[in-house]
């Protein structure tokens, strides 16, 4: 690989520019190509970011020889098979979450990227954000104690109107979750890298507040759109909008999740906090810049987001001084440093080892997260029975 990374990205939509935008600010990465499904929206949006070559096939844009990285922010569907491809041709893969469609799925592709000797890694950017990291070091120095309760909330409103559509409703694109799959698996990696322990069983169980979806027959605004207004056909809904788990962790602490993207107000809102033997630290997505420590037997304390108050294990991780807000993009911002770091020295054929920066998740966190979300779709179908998450 030449000192200049290259990066491909597939996948124009919500996330695919913020992609683009986290790695311009590395420096030391060009993006030189972008694939959609379609050769004219394709170089639309490759107009629109400036990026050199458009191509209306992913399969072009990995027979691209200047491609060292491939980006997937596609649908769903496309991650396995996009992934699988890259990975046969010797190139890095970079997913957005949830890494498959099924764990079946996940697992192939980690086995593949092994074999191959190719550097893996699945978005869970909020492990990006300065006070996530701040927490987990809490947790970390023993100033939380032994994780005893994790619990907390992703909410999201924008799926709220009957209305309101994505291709995360259908199950041919989204896989067999809607909510847990998207934003549930969020929860979920979040929980376990801040509190260090892992989700071994789940009690699930399920709702689908809007049963009935019209499907705008234009396509549709995408994510985070509305489409109030227009033509389109009503379709019965198969899949959650809605969640409430119980959880067990292997360190023997218990938890409770609530997930839902029907739940008006909330636009990003998600929540964590973390009970241990000696404190508590919560952490909100909303309000990025503030955590939340809880004590017995003193005052509660607010920390506001300050390099020079952080522990100086993490505090890198904050890029502006205190009273400087930091946000969504800044997170994602931090994870691509960080894979593009372990990028920049990946001998040939390499193997993930213990020496990645905490907020590289591997394509084995996005399996373990795939595991997760199976084990409480069997719980629920079941009627709401304990289950052990797969390994
Ligand atoms: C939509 O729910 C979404 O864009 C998710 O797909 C992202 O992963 C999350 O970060 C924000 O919300």
């Amino acid at each position: 690989m030449s000192a200049r990374i290259r990066a491909g990205l597939v996948g124009a939509g919500f996330i695919g520019p913020w992609h683009v935008d986290a790695l311009r600010r590395l420096g030391n990465v060009d993006v030189v190509a972008l694939a959609g499904s379609r050769q004219d929206s394709a170089q639309a949006a490759a107009d629109k970011l400036g990026i050199a070559r458009a191509y209306g096939d992913y399969q072009a844009l990995l027979d691209d020889g200047e491609v060292d990285v491939v980006h997937i922010a596609a649908p769903n569907h496309l991650h396995h098979p996009v992934a699988m491809a890259a990975i046969a041709r010797g190139k890095h893969v970079v997913c957005d979450k949830p890494l498959a469609n099924t764990a079946a799925q996940g697992r192939e592709l980690l086995d593949a990227a092994r074999e191959a000797g190719v550097f893996h890694a699945v978005t869970f950017n909020y492990r990006g954000n300065p006070l996530v990291q701040q927490a987990r070091q809490m947790v970390i120095n023993a100033s939380v104690g032994r994780p005893t309760f994790i619990h907390g909330r992703y909410l999201q409103d924008w799926l709220l109107h009957e209305t309101d559509w994505s291709w995360r409703l259908e199950a041919d694109k989204s896989g067999p979750s809607s909510a847990l799959a998207d934003i549930g698996s969020h929860w979920c990696d979040l929980a376990q890298h801040v509190a260090g322990c892992r989700i071994v069983e789940v009690l699930a169980e399920l709702g689908t507040a809007i049963p009935r979806r019209r499907k705008p027959t234009a396509g549709g605004a995408g994510t985070f759109g509305a489409n109030a207004g227009q033509e389109g056909e009503w379709v019965e809904m198969t899949m959650e909008d809605l969640a409430s788990v119980l959880l067990r962790f292997d360190n023997g602490a218990r938890g409770v999740v609530s997930v839902g993207q029907v739940c008006a107000g909330h636009k990003n809102d998600l929540v964590l906090e973390v009970c241990g033997t000696r404190s508590s630290v919560k952490w909100r997505q909303e309000a990025q810049n503030e955590l939340w420590i809880g004590h017995r037997d003193r005052a509660n304390e607010l920390l506001q987001k300050d390099p020079s108050l952080m522990d100086p294990a993490v505090s890198d991780y904050a890029r502006l001084p205190g009273g400087h807000q930091e946000a969504w993009a800044d997170a994602f911002g931090n994870l691509m440093r960080d894979i593009y770091a372990a990028i920049a020295r990946w001998p040939k054929g390499g193997k993930i080892d213990e020496a990645l920066p905490p907020t590289v998740a591997t394509f084995e966190d996005g399996l373990r997260a795939l595991n997760i979300v199976d084990a409480m779709l069997a719980s629920a179908a079941q009627g709401g029975v304990w289950t052990r998450v797969g390994t």
